[in-house]
């Protein structure tokens, strides 16, 4: 296996993670993915919401000769948010990745262009398949989850990708990996509660999975199937997160920001956003990553769900 690029190790430096591969590998990405949709491994509701140009990427007009594809993954704990209702306080999970995303995308882009410092490259951000990018570029390794992992942090980082006119001199493009332990074990299996990781196959079943549920207009109730149980987070689901070996030392990090007043919490349960109010209300969970899109579904599942 080759020594890690210069640049990698100068990123590492800086607390950020990185890989580097070839931009003419950029058809070979899209094309994997599309190769899953085209043998119907993915579900069509699911595809058209979310393929974007990160199904089929190429070289931005604003770059055209990219020569690298650079993905850096920065390290993000969980955040947690109080609802207060009727006396009750109700703490809530953010999963890394929803909160801070502008943030760390600067930070990413200026860690990179300081790791190249005393040279000066382009960075175009890109709209890639960035866990695909990052396991193929030797950054991190797919869990049986679907979810990207590095060492030290496991699965709590955010990817973010850029094309570059540097030329690296060694392309790092390699086969997929997946953690040495999911050969032999099935922790996130039974922590899904709705079945959309599977044993008989690696691809998840993404349109079963609680995010893909929870993310989606409020105005879409969940299906009966779903077990009231089963919510944990106020988007997203941290279940085979936190089930996973290599997620124990990183889940152990969850940061208190963000306090909702029982008259907050009595507005987004009531579900009628209009005006300056539902303005001020959408700056105020916009700083935890979330928006009252979400609302009133999300928190009353939180809330009634019975306890266990
Ligand atoms: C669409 C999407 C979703 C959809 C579908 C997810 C999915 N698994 O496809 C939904 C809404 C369900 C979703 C959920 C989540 N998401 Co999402 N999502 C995306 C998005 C926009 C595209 C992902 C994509 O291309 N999927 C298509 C599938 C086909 O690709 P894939 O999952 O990489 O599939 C590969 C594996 O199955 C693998 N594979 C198949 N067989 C085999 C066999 C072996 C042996 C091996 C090794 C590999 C392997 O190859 C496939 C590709 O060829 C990305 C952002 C982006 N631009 O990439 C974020 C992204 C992947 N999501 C992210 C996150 C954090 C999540 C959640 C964890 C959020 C949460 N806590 O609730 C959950 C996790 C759900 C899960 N278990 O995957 C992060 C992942 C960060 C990380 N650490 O890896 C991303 C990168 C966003 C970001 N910038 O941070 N997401
Ligand atoms: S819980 Fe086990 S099977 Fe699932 S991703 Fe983690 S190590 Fe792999
Ligand atoms: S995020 Fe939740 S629902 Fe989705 S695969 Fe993981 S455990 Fe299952």
């Amino acid at each position: 296996m080759s020594e890690k690029p210069l640049l990698i190790q100068r990123l590492e430096q800086s607390g950020c993670f990185g890989g580097i591969v070839s931009a003419k590998h950029l058809e070979e990405l899209g094309a994997e993915i599309n190769s899953l949709h085209r043998k119907g491994l993915l579900d069509k509701g699911l595809c058209r919401e979310y393929a974007g140009p990160h199904f089929s990427p190429r070289l931005p007009r604003r770059l055209p000769n990219a020569k690298s594809l650079i993905v850096v993954s920065v390290p993000q704990p969980m955040i947690r948010a109080t609802f207060h209702s009727e006396g009750l306080s109700v703490r809530v999970v953010v999963p890394p990745t929803y909160f801070d995303a502008h943030k760390i995308i600067w930070r990413a882009r200026n860690e990179l262009k300081k790791a190249f410092y005393p040279d000066q490259y382009r960075l175009v951000r890109g709209a890639l398949p960035v866990k695909l990018l990052a396991v193929r570029s030797g950054l991190a390794r797919y869990g049986r989850n679907n979810i990207t992992y590095i060492p030290r942090y496991g699965s709590f980082h955010r990817l973010t990708a850029f094309f570059s006119d540097y030329d690296s001199p060694i392309d790092y493009w390699r086969d997929k990996e997946a953690l040495p332990l999911c050969a032999k074990c099935d922790e996130c299996v039974k922590a899904c509660p709705t079945g959309a990781i599977r044993k008989d196959r690696f691809l998840i079943r993404a349109e079963k999975c609680l995010t893909y549920l929870n993310e989606r207009d409020a105005r879409h109730e969940f299906p009966e199937w779903v077990d009231p149980s089963a919510h944990n987070s106020i988007i997203g689901c941290m279940r085979c997160q936190m089930a996973c070996p290599y997620d124990k030392k990183a889940a152990d990090r969850c940061e208190d920001r963000g306090e909702f007043s029982e008259e907050e919490t009595a507005y987004l349960l009531r579900g009628e956003f209009s005006g300056e109010k539902a303005a001020k209300m959408e700056r105020k969970l916009g700083s935890l990553g979330l928006s009252l899109s979400i609302f009133p579904r999300n928190l009353k599942a939180l809330i009634d769900k019975p306890s266990r």
